[in-house]
């Protein structure tokens, strides 16, 4: 069953309606997916991670995708469950998609900051952090797209606790960002490709985000980037600007694209989803789909490349 009760793909849904779904999903399609718990958040949720892909006896290759490191940026949340739902529905009619699962694994977190995320549906809709204490201060939370150990504080975060950008007391001090990171750094071997969903400003980002020094492989990362953004585009219109996270949205160290790309991780996206201001992260539920089903061509094309190379 890929519709459990209250769940919906074109809602925004709760954690708790999220957290009922990736059971139920799970349980109900064991032959594509296998569940993992990587660990708990700072007030004790779950973290779970899908293995979509045909089983095997051996380790794939694999490509790594999270949504909601950031809280208030529903409408990635959303795009991993339509990822999910559109990974079985597809596999075994779509030959671009049952040719990945057949090769390849595709670890989808599909929330990441879910203490953030809760706390956005009951409190604060605009809350962006996780939801940690910190000493010596009253505020609540570090930015977990500023918390790992890449170039970590040294340009857009702030060391202090209050501010959104707060890039936390040491690298991966927030325990969302280490379950993630030692999950990572366990499978790195097996790990071709990491993809993280945020909104928004329609971009398609990859390293440097700490540095204005461009990659090593940034040619490939451009073109990539240049024809993901072109097959999104084909669907509705929407246009989508490629380019290193410095020079492109603004320089910002501590960041999980830059992280997996240092430790080795070649095909290292970012993606900021609609729009480009209009609502911002309050994107109304009827464009969920329209922006999922865009989303989804960008992803097949990157996870196509990364099949060939
Ligand atoms: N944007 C990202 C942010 O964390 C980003 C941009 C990407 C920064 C990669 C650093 C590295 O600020 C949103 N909307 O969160
Ligand atoms: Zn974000």
């Amino acid at each position: 069953d890929i519709n459990p009760r209250a769940h919906s793909y074109t809602k925004y849904n709760t954690w708790d309606t999220i957290q009922a779904w990736i059971a139920s999903i799970s349980s109900s399609n064991p032959e594509l997916i296998s569940r993992q718990v990587i660990g708990n958040t700072y007030e004790g949720r779950p973290m779970n991670v899908l293995k979509i892909g045909r089983k095997s006896s051996s380790t794939k290759p694999s490509i790594f995708m999270d949504c909601g490191i950031h809280a208030r940026e529903w409408i990635s949340t959303a795009f991993c469950q339509w990822f999910v739902k559109e990974a079985l529905s597809t596999y075994g009619t779509d030959s671009e998609m049952t040719s990945l699962l057949n090769q390849m694994d595709v670890y989808v977190l599909p929330i990441f900051n879910i203490d953030g995320y809760d706390y956005t549906h009951k409190t604060n809709r605009m809350w962006r952090k996780t939801r940690s204490a910190q000493s010596g201060s009253s505020c609540i939370g570090a930015d977990p797209n500023r918390n790992w150990n890449a170039g970590w504080c040294t340009t857009g975060a702030s060391p202090n606790p209050c501010s959104d950008t707060f890039c936390g007391s040491a690298p991966e001090s927030e325990i969302e960002v280490k379950n993630v990171a030692d999950f990572i750094r366990r499978n790195k071997s097996s790990i071709k490709a990491y993809l993280t969903i945020h909104s928004y400003s329609q971009l398609l980002l990859f390293p440097y985000s700490y540095t204005f020094a461009l990659a090593e492989h940034h040619n490939e990362l451009m073109a990539v980037a240049k024809g993901a953004s072109n097959v999104l585009r084909s669907l509705y219109g929407t246009e989508y600007t490629s380019g290193p996270g410095a020079a492109t949205i603004y320089p910002a160290a501590g960041g999980s694209d830059d992280w997996a790309y240092d430790l080795g991780v070649k095909y290292s996206f970012t993606f900021e989803l609609r729009d480009t201001g209009r609502y911002g992260f309050l994107l109304p539920e009827s464009q969920i789909k329209p922006t999922c089903e865009e989303t989804m061509l960008a992803v097949k094309y990157i996870a196509s490349h990364v099949q060939k190379n």
